[in-house]
């Protein structure tokens, strides 16, 4: 009886997990499809810093500039020849097309703000 009980608090624990990561959408990797995904520019980091999307489908990101330093003017998609310049308080979008699958990074013009898209087949 009480392994049964210990059983089901850890199928109770995983399905949380679970539920935490992937349904919330707290997990450290955020999928963006059609809809357009908001990334937060603040305090150094892009909230969510890591995306996934699929290669060869539309990616849509606004960028929305919290932080007033000149170090977080500028968002770099290396490797896709990407870049925009962002406005402070006022949401910026940026489309791309990746067309082969891999990570790619996206940075600000410093490197300090750092963000990864890794993109499926
Ligand atoms: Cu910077």
């Amino acid at each position: 009886m009480t392994t049964w009980l210990i059983n089901l608090g850890g199928l109770l624990l995983m399905a949380l997990i679970v539920w935490w990561f992937w349904l919330s959408g707290r997990g450290p990797a955020k999928r963006a499809g059609d809809a357009p995904l908001d990334i937060v520019v603040d305090n150094g980091v892009y909230e969510p810093s890591v995306i996934q999307a699929r290669a060869g489908q539309p990616l849509t990101l606004r960028f929305l500039r919290r932080d007033p330093s000149p170090c977080a003017e500028q968002v770099i998609f290396h490797e896709l020849g990407v870049s925009e310049f962002l406005d402070t308080g006022k949401a910026t979008t940026v489309t791309l097309t990746p067309q082969r699958p891999g990570e790619y990074r996206f940075t600000c013009q410093m490197q300090m703000y750092q963000g990864t898209l890794i993109v499926n087949d």
